[in-house]
């Protein structure tokens, strides 16, 4: 499976736009690869903007996962979903979502990680790697070493590092054994600056 090595999240709170105007932002930057994550809104209105979200990562080639909310993935034909400890079981959004669907898996531990091996998902996400803001009520701290002990634990699984990831700690991150680094405020908390601060990323 494609993972890339940025792998930008939306949140409306920190940017006040919404997902359809950071999605557009963020593949103008060349984001090809892009999560929606919505804590607040109604059902209804995170389906509209989830559905207006994904005409523009289809214009761009870029693919569109939900967090948490398969029943929206499916609904609208997103091209995947990304499951939190809490949400349905990765089993059943397999079935629900079909061979094809992206799969995401977020633990917080090494033993999470090592439980989620024997999951139908396409790549296991640890964190949070350093502290962070823009989570209610995180998990302790994983840390680089943390980190480096998961990558060993899952073999060549695709791994996704998420928290508190940033310009200036991203690349001791992905060398650290992480495949991808998932990013929320590291690349949206100034929202005029979006494609922009993307665009930092890839281009160092
Ligand atoms: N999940 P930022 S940490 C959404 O530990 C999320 O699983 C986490 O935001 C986990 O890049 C996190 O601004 C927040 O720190 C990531």
């Amino acid at each position: 499976m494609f993972l890339p090595k940025i792998y930008p999240i939306t949140d409306t709170k920190l940017t006040q736009l919404t997902h359809a105007e950071q999605v557009k932002r963020l593949t103008k930057g060349g984001a090809e690869f892009i999560q929606l994550r919505e804590k607040y809104a109604s059902s209804a209105d995170f389906y509209e903007s989830a559905k207006e979200a994904l005409e523009i990562t289809r214009m761009n080639d870029a693919k569109l996962l939900i967090n948490d909310r398969v029943d929206i993935a499916l609904t609208i034909n997103a091209d995947g979903v990304h499951l939190g400890q809490e949400d349905l079981p990765p089993e059943k959004a397999r079935e629900v979502l079909g061979e094809k669907a992206i799969i995401g898996f977020s633990t917080h531990s090494i033993e999470q990680a090592k439980e989620a091996l024997n999951l139908p998902i396409n790549y296991i996400a640890i964190g949070p790697i350093f502290a962070t803001n823009t989570k209610e009520k995180p998990d302790d701290v994983v840390g680089i070493e943390g980190l480096r002990k998961a990558r060993k634990a899952v073999g060549d699984f695709p791994l996704v590092a998420i928290g508190g990831i940033n310009f200036e700690n991203y690349k001791d991150v992905l060398k650290s054994g992480a495949d991808s680094v998932a990013i929320i405020s590291g690349i949206l908390s100034e929202a005029n600056k979006i494609t922009q601060n993307y665009k930092k990323y890839i281009s160092s």
